[in-house]
C-alpha cells in the first residue's frame, strides 16, 4: 500500500473497548471491533504504548518494550491481532517511545545502584543540576536520586529517567526493539517525541540537538527498516527541520507530526476558545509548505493528548453533529496522512467533571497541585475540563449503558455512543464512512495538489486537483451563515440536507468541477 493511501486511526488501548469488564481496555475487545474499523474504511491503526508499564504516565513508561501490558492480553493474543488486522488489510503501527523508560525498566533499576554500573550511562545523570530545565508535567527536570546522590533529567514525570542517546549502547539497545517488532510483523512506528532524543546542553535546549537527524538515521535509515511507516512526534518543527526528516533521500522518517496548527491558545490550561480560523490558516500553511517541498503531511486534530476536537473548535451544544463531521472533513480531505482519533468518529466531546478527584492524567493533577493555593478551584476544574488530556482517554462509549471504567464513566454516555450514533439519521459515524469513501474514490484527495482558495473569519474553501479531477471544499466554521459566491457543480457530500443560498453554521460542502 502506497503512503498516500494511508487512512490511520489511533486506538488508546486502555480506553478503546474493554473484552473482560475489568474496566480496562483490552486485546480482546480491540478483537471485537475489527468489523467497526472495517465498516468504518480505515486501513491503519497507530495503538498507544501497550507494552509493560505501571502507568504513571499511561503506558508512556515503558518498564519492558518487549512485552505487552497484562492487562491487554498475551504476547500470543498481541501476535493474533496482528495476523487478524493484516487479513483485513489493516496496517499495525506501534509507538516507539524512545526518549524515557520508566524507572521501573531494568536498565534504569540497574544504573541507579551505583555509578559504575554498566546501565549508569543509559541514562543522563548529573552532580547538580547543571540547568533549570522544567519536566513537561511541571517541576524540575533533574531528581535527586539519594543512593548515589546523584540528579538523573526526566523530561516528562519523576519516574520517566530520560535516556543519553550520546551512549552507543542505547542506541543498539533501540535499534534492537525496532528491529524485534518489525520481525513480528509490524508495519511501522509513531515515534513519541522524538526530537528530544537529541539534548544541546550547550545551547540550553532540551531537543532538537546536533544529533539529531544522525541519531534518526541511524535507527530508521538501514535496510531492515527500509519499508516501514514512521512518523515523528516533533513538537518543535520548523520548515527546515520538516525537510531534513521527511526528504526521502535522508532516510530518515515517513513524515512528522507538527503541532503549529493546534498550538494556538495562550498557555496550556488557562486557554480560552482558540480561534478556528488561526487553525486553519495554520494548517493551510503547512499544506503549501509539504507540498512546496515534495513531502508528506500528517493532517490531524486530536489524539491521545488534546481535548476532544468538537468541544475546542466546534459548537458541541447546538451543531454538534455539524461541526464533528465538518471537522472529520478537515481530517480527510487534505493532503497527506489522515488520523482519526476514536471518538471523533461519533463526535465525542469533552468530560464534565466536577471534583478533582475525577481526573486522572498526571498533567492535570500536577496543574492542579502546583495551583491550588492560587486559583479557585471551580476555575481549576474548568481549565482541566477545557483542556487536560483525560478528555480523550474516556472509555469509548459502545452503547448507552453504564460501565465500570478507570477513567469513571463517560458523563454524555447516554447522548453520545457508538449504538445510538450509528442508529442515528445525523450519525457522525456515517459521514465518517462517506468522507473516507470519498478520499479513496477520487485520486485526487491522495495524490492531487492542494490550493487554498479562501480564509476569512467564517469561511474556508480549499480545492484539490488531479489531472482531470478537481474537487472543492467549502466550509463555513461560524455560527452564522456565510454567502459565498454562486457555485454550480455536482454535490459529493453535504453535512446538511439542503444547499441553500447562504451556507449553514458549519456546514461543509463538498463539489466536483465546481464552476462560478
Ligand atoms: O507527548 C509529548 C508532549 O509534549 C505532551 O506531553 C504535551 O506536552 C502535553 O500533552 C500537552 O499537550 C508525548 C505523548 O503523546 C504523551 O502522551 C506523553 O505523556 C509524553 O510524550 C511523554 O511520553
Amino acid at each position: 500500500m502506497k503512503v498516500e493511501d494511508l487512512i490511520f486511526y489511533q486506538i488508546y488501548p486502555r480506553s478503546f473497548c474493554d473484552g473482560n469488564g475489568d474496566g480496562e481496555g483490552d486485546i480482546r475487545g480491540v478483537l471485537s471491533k475489527v468489523e467497526y474499523l472495517k465498516t468504518l474504511g480505515v486501513n491503519a491503526v497507530w495503538f498507544s504504548p501497550c507494552f509493560e508499564s505501571p502507568n504513571k504516565d499511561n503506558g508512556y513508561d515503558i518498564a519492558d518494550y518487549r512485552n505487552i501490558s497484562p492487562k491487554f492480553g498475551t504476547f500470543a493474543e498481541f501476535e493474533n491481532l496482528l495476523r487478524i488486522f493484516h487479513e483485513n488489510g489493516i496496517k499495525v503501527v506501534l509507538d516507539f517511545v524512545a526518549n524515557h523508560t520508566s524507572t521501573e525498566h531494568e536498565w534504569f533499576q540497574k544504573a541507579r545502584e551505583s555509578k559504575d554500573n554498566p546501565y549508569r550511562d543509559y541514562y543522563i545523570w548529573r552532580k547538580t543540576p547543571p540547568n533549570d530545565w522544567q519536566s513537561l508535567f511541571g517541576g524540575s527536570a533533574w531528581q535527586y536520586d539519594e543512593k548515589t546522590k546523584e540528579y538523573y533529567l526526566h523530561s516528562f514525570a519523576v519516574e520517566q529517567a530520560d535516556l543519553n542517546w550520546e551512549n552507543p549502547k542505547v542506541r543498539e539497545e533501540m535499534k534492537a526493539i525496532v528491529d524485534f517488532w518489525v520481525d513480528k510483523g509490524v508495519d511501522g512506528f509513531r515515534c513519541d517525541v522524538l526530537d528530544m532524543i537529541s539534548k544541546d546542553f550547550e545551547a540550553d535546549k532540551n531537543g532538537n540537538g546536533p544529533k539529531l537527524h544522525e541519531y534518526i538515521r541511524e535507527i530508521f535509515g538501514r535496510q531492515e527498516t527500509e519499508n516501514i511507516f514512521t512518523v515523528g512526534e516533533c513538537w518543535g518543527t520548523t520548515p527546515e527541520n520538516v525537510r531534513l526528516f521527511c526528504a526521502p533521500e535522508r532516510r530518515e522518517l515517513t513524515t512528522v507530526f507538527n503541532f503549529h496548527h493546534l498550538c494556538v491558545e495562550n498557555g496550556r490550561f488557562n486557554a480560552g476558545k482558540p480561534d478556528l480560523r488561526e487553525v486553519l490558516q495554520r494548517l493551510s500553511y503547512w499544506q503549501e509548505l509539504t507540498q512546496k517541498l515534495g513531502l508528506t503531511a500528517t493532517v490531524f486534530l486530536g489524539n491521545h493528548d488534546q481535548p476532544r476536537s468538537v468541544s475546542r473548535f466546534g459548537d458541541e451544544k447546538t451543531y454538534r453533529y455539524e461541526s464533528a463531521t465538518a471537522l472529520g472533513g478537515m481530517v480527510l480531505l487534505h493532503c497527506g496522512v489522515p488520523f482519526i482519533y476514536q471518538g471523533e468518529e461519533i463526535g465525542m466531546i469533552n468530560s464534565a467533571h466536577t471534583q478533582i478527584s475525577q481526573f486522572r492524567d498526571i498533567e492535570s493533577l500536577n496543574y492542579y497541585q502546583a495551583n491550588i493555593d492560587k486559583i479557585a478551584t471551580e476555575e481549576l476544574i474548568k481549565n482541566i475540563n477545557a483542556n487536560g488530556r483525560d478528555n480523550a482517554r474516556q472509555m469509548l462509549p459502545w452503547n448507552e449503558q453504564a460501565v465500570k471504567s478507570w477513567q469513571g464513566d463517560y458523563a454524555h454516555r447516554t447522548q453520545i455512543n457508538v449504538e445510538k450514533d450509528l442508529a442515528s439519521k445525523r450519525s457522525v459515524f456515517q459521514f465518517y464512512k462517506k468522507l473516507i469513501a470519498l478520499r479513496k474514490k477520487y485520486s485526487c484527495f491522495t495524490k492531487g495538489e492542494y490550493r487554498l482558495v479562501e480564509l476569512n473569519e467564517n469561511y474556508y474553501e480549499f480545492e484539490r486537483r488531479y489531472t482531470g479531477e478537481r474537487i472543492s471544499v467549502l466550509f463555513n466554521f461560524g455560527k452564522r451563515s456565510v454567502h459565498p459566491d454562486k457555485i454550480k457543480g455536482e454535490i459529493l457530500l453535504n453535512n446538511y440536507e439542503t444547499v441553500a443560498e447562504n451556507l449553514q453554521p458549519y456546514q461543509l460542502i463538498v463539489y466536483k468541477n465546481a464552476s462560478r
